[in-house]
């Protein structure tokens, strides 16, 4: 079902700070910078690698309020990695399949997500303690 390690997604207080890190120290390249409204985020995609499934990339994460899912994990937990975005071939597909297994899905049906892709989020509770998201990459 899982097609690749699409992003791994990292909380931070401050996105510019973290884009010239990440660029300085390990020389990725931004290719999408977008506030997502919905979810409660500036964020930014770096581009890490292509395989045949698809590209991976570092999904930096700034909190546009405290009251979000970013900014409660930043205030509980501090920086770092916040979830794993696995990429998928349909992602509604995918949640039916998952859903039928008894882990409690955080969304029923896809949303919109960077870069034109369609996500959804299981809840970490019933996945270790990871909050999972699934990807299905927009067509072009
Ligand atoms: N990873 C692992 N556990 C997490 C977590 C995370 N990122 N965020 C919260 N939790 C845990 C908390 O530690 C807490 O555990 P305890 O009950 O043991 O203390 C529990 O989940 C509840 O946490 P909370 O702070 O009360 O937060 P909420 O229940 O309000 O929200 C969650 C948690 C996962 C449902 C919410 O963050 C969510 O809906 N996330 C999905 C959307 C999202 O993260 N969007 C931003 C990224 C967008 C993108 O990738 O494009
Ligand atoms: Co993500």
């Amino acid at each position: 079902m899982l097609l690749r390690i699409d992003h791994v997604g990292i909380a931070c207080h401050n996105l510019e700070e973290k884009i010239e890190f990440y660029e300085t120290t390990f020389g990725l390249t931004v290719v999408s910078r977008e506030v997502n409204e919905e979810q409660g985020v500036r964020e930014a995609m770096l581009h890490v690698a292509d395989a045949p499934s698809g590209a991976s990339y570092v999904q930096l994460l700034e909190p546009l309020h405290p009251d979000t899912a970013v900014g409660k994990f930043l205030a509980k937990r501090g920086e770092g990695v916040h979830h794993i975005g696995y990429g998928v071939a349909d992602v509604t597909q995918a949640l039916q399949d998952i859903a039928a297994k008894g882990i409690k899905l955080i969304d029923e049906r896809p949303r919109h997500g960077s870069m034109g892709a369609s996500i959804a989020f299981l809840h970490p509770k019933d996945v270790g303690g990871v909050l999972t998201e699934l990807v299905e990459t927009a067509r072009h």
